[in-house]
């Protein structure tokens, strides 16, 4: 069964969604295997997104990212990390369609409420970074 990884970010814990994406997530068909609030570190928050190290946005994405808790989910079902990027949206809120989580929440580009891994490598990897101890 393909997992992939989740984050509810500092924004959606802020505004008090995390019912609502977790529900979402449920209703869907897909299975919460692990789930763990926590604040992120610089360090891990800069190689979670280390694709983005040379962008400009990156010392700002750190910055929100680490700055206040968020929620961390290791999701499963049959192509989640798919089935979890369509409930999500596009990267861009006020481009994503209504009925996703950004299309439904979000009006910024940085503070879009969720993270989803992009294919089953990234999802491999962003897993062990969250939760090493993982089976
Ligand atoms: P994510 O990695 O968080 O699931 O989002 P994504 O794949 O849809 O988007 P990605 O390109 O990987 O960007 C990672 C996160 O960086 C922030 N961002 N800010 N122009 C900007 O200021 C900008 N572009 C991206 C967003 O929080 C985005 O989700
Ligand atoms: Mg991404």
């Amino acid at each position: 069964m393909e997992r992939t990884l989740v984050l509810i970010k500092p924004d959606g814990v802020r505004r008090n969604i995390i019912g609502e994406v977790i529900s979402r997530i449920e209703r869907k068909g897909m299975k919460i295997v692990a789930l763990d609030m926590r604040t992120l570190d610089a360090g891990t928050a800069k190689t979670h997104y280390e694709e983005h190290a040379s962008r400009p946005f990156f010392e700002s994405l750190v910055e929100f990212i680490t700055g206040g808790p968020l929620v961390a989910m290791v999701v499963e079902g049959e192509r989640s990390v798919e089935a979890f990027r369509a409930l999500a949206g596009a990267t861009d809120p006020v481009a994503a369609a209504p009925g996703t989580v950004r299309g439904d929440f979000a009006m910024e580009v940085q503070q879009n409420i969720v993270h989803g891994s992009d294919s089953t490598y990234s999802a491999e990897r962003e897993i062990k970074l969250f939760f090493p101890d993982l089976a």
